[in-house]
């Protein structure tokens, strides 16, 4: 049964890790033929390089996504790529269009109620991507072993009629470590914000979705689409929501779990 897509002003996704056994592309096709969007901001790591360059994986959803959001900009939508640090080769291009798809390092956002979000990916903010890409690649073997275990996990999850399972997910919170790395991205980002003089950033990377508050100053992190399936989007007054998808819905008639939704004092 075809449902009717709901509508906003802007849709925020990022860290697809498109090229990657683990990116739920089923799911964010059939989130992405639910949320439409005047403005399609793509907050980085779209399309994984690191992986695509050591060997070739696209299937067929892979593409479907792709065509979808193609679809969407031939339709009118304005959409915007921020390259992140997985799909870093688009960086040379900042400033450019392919076709109607910008290409931005980073930039500023104005929502419905005047509210200036700096939309950037993040991880130059990440100490170890900026200090130690060695570190970093070491970092992302362990992560993909992580994930391919999880996706074992998960395939036999499915056929048991259970919900998705983040193994690394679950692992990054057992992590006393993750925690602090967590918070001091987060800081550091909010800071970015300030220095900017904008109200807030709106950025992904660290697969760790959230709407925070630093002082007045707004942390948006859109999430991921390989352990968390999460997006935000902005509603025509300019409140911005987090969106968890419930990824198997269709197996499983879930639909959409609830919300986390804004405290009241960011709501417009
Ligand atoms: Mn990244």
């Amino acid at each position: 049964m075809q449902q009717q897509p709901q509508r906003f002003r802007t849709l925020f996704i990022s860290d697809l890790h498109l090229g990657t056994k683990g990116a739920q592309a089923e799911a964010l096709l059939e989130f992405l033929k639910q949320h439409e969007a005047d403005t399609i901001y793509l907050v980085g790591d779209i399309i994984d390089g690191w992986r695509l360059r050591s060997s070739w994986y696209w299937p067929q959803h892979h593409n479907d996504v792709v065509q979808k959001l193609l679809r969407q900009a031939r339709k009118g939508a304005r959409i915007v790529y921020v390259p992140g640090n997985h799909d870093e080769f688009l960086r040379e291009f900042c400033g450019n269009l392919f076709g109607s798809i910008e290409v931005c390092d980073s930039l500023v956002h104005e929502a419905a109620d005047g509210r200036r979000y700096l939309v950037i990916h993040g991880d130059a903010f990440d100490m170890v991507v900026r200090h130690a890409r060695w570190l970093a690649f070491l970092g992302d073997w362990a992560y993909v072993m992580a994930l391919a275990l999880s996706t074992r996990i998960n395939v036999v999850r499915r056929k048991m009629g259970f919900t998705y399972w983040s193994l690394s997910a679950w692992a990054k919170a057992r992590v006393k470590n993750a925690v602090n790395y967590i918070g001091n991205f987060e800081e550091t980002l909010a800071a970015e914000a300030a220095r900017h003089e904008v109200d807030g950033v709106i950025c992904g990377h660290i697969h760790s979705a959230a709407i925070r508050d630093f002082e007045g100053f707004a942390y948006i992190n859109t999430g991921d689409w390989v352990e968390s399936c999460t997006a935000v989007v902005e509603h025509e007054n300019g409140r911005m929501e987090l969106i968890h998808w419930a990824p198997f819905s269709t197996v499983l008639n879930a639909g959409r779990v609830p919300a986390v939704r804004l405290p009241s004092r960011h709501a417009a």
